[in-house]
Formats: structure tokens, sequence, C-alpha cells
């Protein structure tokens, strides 16, 4: 075997965020920038000689290149085999399906997730540890550690695999296994759901639904899903055909992005259920006939109808939702007498819960939903969680949340984000609001009372880590709740994100419109962070 080791200088900016190492395309494109990151993360790793890793990636530009340099660095290091998905494509429920099925050491997931993608976009690497789930910090921590002091990395030279024919073929003394990407998830969907049911319910003539891959991974796994398997139809899935630009969009499943399918579910004629999923599909949209779910109201239906599903119907053991999103599930938990974690954003802090059994079902506010089935939040899971649900009760979307709002209450929510903020002024914002914490509670803003302040901080119950800094979080007498937090997955400049909360348990206040209902919060973290001043911006980017 003809292994080169490659002398290097190491980068100095390979920290990875909330999830994975994210850059723009060029980035990636600078001599042995890809090459120092992955063999960073072989050379933090003990134990993965000889055995399996799975690798794929959402498609888009720079996937094809990137699978071919870790294959040969796969074989280079010493790697048993790898398990690589048709045409390069995995999405990140896949992979994590694929690595626990396989007991494979780990997984790397080529994916800047929702960022946009093509030449100017963005690309990034995601490593997957054993269990299936996202690195947890000591490893990220490991990795970056690494990548400063890298001085060369291993690869063979041997020519480019065809990743377009399902096929077993030697690298050196590795085996790589083009693997079709779709068949062991989808049947992992079938274990859970009752597909029966569903199919009839869709061909009653009573149901028709619409989903919207935006050309971005879930695609063909969608089409497996809802118009072969469930028999949904073709033309149930819009744009359906993986793009290495996603068609221009920008792949995240929001009332912005998603305008095709939002129009088409607020329009005339509208069919009963539209759902979308992000670039990697990990995350899921739902919306039914002129009405949009937001994600922490989802997670807190699903949980209170989880024994409806097969895959959930001995109940479970607790739920899990990161701090800023809202605490809907929680009210759910109460009731069901079970334990609700509340953890820092990023899916790598569920990992431990889940593992352990302490939970079941956890979510985000950013669109992500999941389970214990894999270690990933999962788009197409959460879709078919709602159809299992919707299957059962026969009732519209709107009728289900709303009698859920009328039996737990509604936590009214909304997420602003400001894009591309300058770097020093968001942290300048941040900074300021983390001087005030100590002086506020007490405090009062018009009718409200500040009952905490305070900068979230999170001990891992099982390991018991310490994650710090996690997000300023301002609360109120009443339970409603301002967070600001910077984004970890950005690529420019800096994120701003405010997350708004109010809790209203009186049924006969549950029609406000969203952004109204929580305008006296608007004001109050404009008051207190000077947002406009230190964005330059009115209003915000994105309101979700
Ligand atoms: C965002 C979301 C977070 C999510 C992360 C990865 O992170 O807020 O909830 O886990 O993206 O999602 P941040 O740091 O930008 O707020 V994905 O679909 O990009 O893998
Ligand atoms: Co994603």
């Amino acid at each position: 075997m003809n292994v080169h080791t490659v002398s290097t200088q190491p980068f100095s900016d390979q920290k990875p965020g909330t999830s994975g190492l994210r850059k723009q395309v060029p980035v990636f494109q600078q001599r042995h920038y890809l090459e120092n990151f992955i063999q960073s993360i072989f050379n933090s790793l003990d134990d993965y000689r000889g055995k399996t890793l799975v690798l794929g990636g959402d498609g888009r530009y720079y996937n094809r290149t990137a699978i071919q340099t870790i294959l040969k660095m796969a074989a280079a290091n010493g790697v048993g085999r790898v398990l690589v998905g048709l045409g390069g494509i995995l999405s990140t429920p896949a992979a994590s399906c694929l690595i626990r099925k396989n007991q494979a050491f780990g997984g790397i997931i080529l994916s800047a997730s929702h960022n946009p993608g093509g030449p100017k976009g963005d690309f990034g690497v995601k490593f997957n540890t054993s269990n299936g789930g996202p690195a947890p910090e000591k490893v990220t921590s490991a990795i970056y550690e690494t990548s400063k002091t890298l001085e060369g990395y291993q690869i063979i030279e041997a020519p480019d695999i065809d990743l377009d024919t399902l096929s077993i073929v030697q690298l050196g003394e590795t085996t790589v296994e083009v693997i079709d990407p779709v068949a062991d998830y989808a049947d992992l969907m079938q274990s859970l759901f009752d597909f029966d049911r569903i199919r009839d319910f869709i061909k009653s003539g009573r149901f028709r639904m619409s989903f919207d891959a935006l050309h971005a991974v879930t695609g063909p796994y969608a089409k497996a899903l809802f118009e072969e398997r469930l028999g949904a139809g073709e033309g149930t899935v819009q744009n359906g055909t993986p793009l290495e630009d996603f068609g221009g969009g920008h792949p995240d499943p929001n009332l912005v992005y998603a305008h095709d399918l939002v129009e088409l579910l607020f329009g005339d004629n509208a069919p009963d259920f539209g759902a979308a999923s992000d670039g990697d599909g990990d995350r899921n949209m739902i919306l039914g006939r002129n009405f949009f779910v937001t994600p922490s109201d989802s997670l807190a239906v699903l949980a209170a109808n989880a024994t409806l599903v097969p895959g959930y119907q001995d109940g479970l053991a607790g739920v899990a939702r990161s701090m800023p999103t809202s605490a809907a599930v929680d009210r759910v938990a109460e009731k069901l007498g079970i334990d609700c974690y509340e953890t820092p954003t990023g899916w790598k802090f569920f990992g431990n819960l889940l593992d352990a059994g302490k939970a079941t079902l956890c979510g985000e506010e950013s669109f992500g939903t999941g389970s214990n089935h894999v270690r990933e939040k999962d788009g197409l899971w959460a879709v078919l969680f709602w159809l299992n649900i919707l299957a059962v009760r026969e009732q519209s979307v709107e009728d289900i949340v709303r009698e859920h709002w009328k039996t737990y209450g509604r936590n009214y929510y909304s997420r602003h984000d400001y894009e591309a903020v300058d770097k020093d002024n968001a942290t300048t914002l941040m900074e300021n609001l983390r001087s005030k914490l100590d002086s506020m509670p007490g405090q009062t803003f018009g009718n409200y009372q500040v009952k905490y302040a305070d900068d979230f901080s999170y001990t891992d119950p099982v390991d018991g880590s310490i994650s710090k800094n996690q997000g300023v979080r301002i609360g109120f007498t009443d339970g409603s709740r301002i967070v600001f937090r910077l984004s970890g997955t950005g690529t420019q400049g800096a994120t701003l994100r405010l997350y708004l909360e109010s809790y209203e348990p009186d049924a006969s206040q549950h029609q406000t419109e969203t952004q109204a209902a929580l305008a006296d919060f608007i004001d109050i973290a404009e008051e207190v962070a000077q947002i406009r001043k230190y964005t330059g911006m009115d209003k915000p980017t994105v309101i979700t």
C-alpha cells in the first residue's frame, strides 16, 4: 500500500462549534485544510484501527471531493471498513442509524446543515462517536487541541472510488462498501410507526400531504417513505433531488426559507399537512392547513401523544429539551410524572441522557426533534410521528394543537435572529448583559418582575461534565423568559439569537398573534440589551 505522510502546518481555526466544523467552502478548499481536520480526528481517537467508519454527507458542493480524500485517509490510517452512502449521500439521522447498526467506531458526516451550499456557500464536517451521536465536548476539544499542533497527515495514493455504484472494493487494506443510504433507515422507521394505519389514512382520500425536501438530502428518503412505502403518490415530495447548491435556496425549514411550502399550506385548497427538512435531514417543520406548529409545541404534542405510536406505546422514560426551547414539554412531563431535562443548545448534550435511558424524546426550538431510536435529531421521524398521530386521531393539525393548549396552557414563543452582526459588537452586547445579571433579580420592567437572571450552566447528570456560558436568561415571576445567545454554527460575523417566551394558561387568550403576545418582552429585550445599537439593525433578519 502506497501510504504517504504529508507534512503540514496547523490551522488555528479548527474548533468545532455547536455542530461540527463549519466554514465557507473556500476555507475548506485551502491546501491541507480538510486533511488536517480529518487527521486530527484520527489522532485524537484510540482504538479505531481495523474497525468500521460510516461516511456520507448531504450532497452539497465539495461533498464528493471530500469523500474521496477521507476514504484515502481512512485507508492510510488503518480503518478496517468504511460504509459510504451511494452518491456520497447520507442524512445525519441515517448515518446515526448506520453507526449503531454496524457497531462502527464512528461516522464522519459532511454537512453544514441548514447553511446555504454551493462554491460560495458553506461546508462542514461532523464527527459522531460509536453511540451514533455527535461527539461530546471532551472529544471535540481533543480534536481541536490536536489540530493546533498537527505536523502531518497520512493518505494513500489510489484512484478515486466509484461512488455511484453499489459495490464492495478494496482501498489498500481497507474495505469500502458503497451502500444504499435509505434502506436501513426506512426499515427503522417502519419498525417504530404504524405504516399500515398511516397508509390506510393517506389512501382514504380524507387526507392530503406535501413534503418539501428543499433540494437537500431528504429527497430520496422522503420518496421511499411517503411515496413508495406509504403510498402517498408521486409528487408528494417536492424538490426531491439533492442538488449541490440546494437550487440556490437556503435549506432551512422555517417560515422564511421554506416559503413555497408555506404558501401552499396557507393558500386556497391547501393540503391537510405539510412538512419540510433541512440540508442534512435532521430538522423538521410541521404545518397544518393554515397553521404553523412551533417546534417547541411540536415536541410537547409528540410527548403527550407518544403512546398512540407503536414504538413508544409503553410510554416515555423522560424528556429533554435545550434551554432556549419553550417549557411546553415540561408541562406534559409534569402531567405524565416523568423527568424533564434542560440542556445547552446542540444535540450532543442529549447523548448521555439517551444512552443512560433517562430520556426517550428530545427536542430543540430550532426545528429539531428526535428520540432514542438514533442519537441525532431526525426530521423524517418527526414527520412520521405526526402522521401516525393524525392517522389515529383523525383531527386536523390545528385542532390537535389547540386542544393541547386547552389542556396544558399555551407557551407563546418566538426566536428573533440577527445575522451577520459585527463580531465585536455582538460580544460587547453579551458582555454588557452579563455584567447586569447580578443586579437584575427583583427589578421590574412594566408589569413584569425579574425572578432570576443568569448565564446558563449545565452539569451533565450522567458524567458530571460542566458546560458554562450557554446563554443569558432573564426569567420573570409570571414564568415568561427572555434568552440571549450567540450562534455556534454561523460562518459570517456573529448571529445573535433572542428567544422569547410567555405562558398563558387561559384558553380564551390563545388566539393572539404570537409577536403581539410577546410585544412587551420584545421591548424589554431591547431595553436591557440595546440590540438596535449593537447590531445596527432595526429588525431581526429572521423571525421564527
Ligand atoms: C443551531 C441551533 C441548535 C442546533 C444547531 C445544529 O445552533 O440553534 O439548536 O442544534 O444549530 O443544527 P446555533 O449555535 O447556531 O444556535 V443543524 O440542523 O445545523 O445540525
Ligand atoms: Co441539520
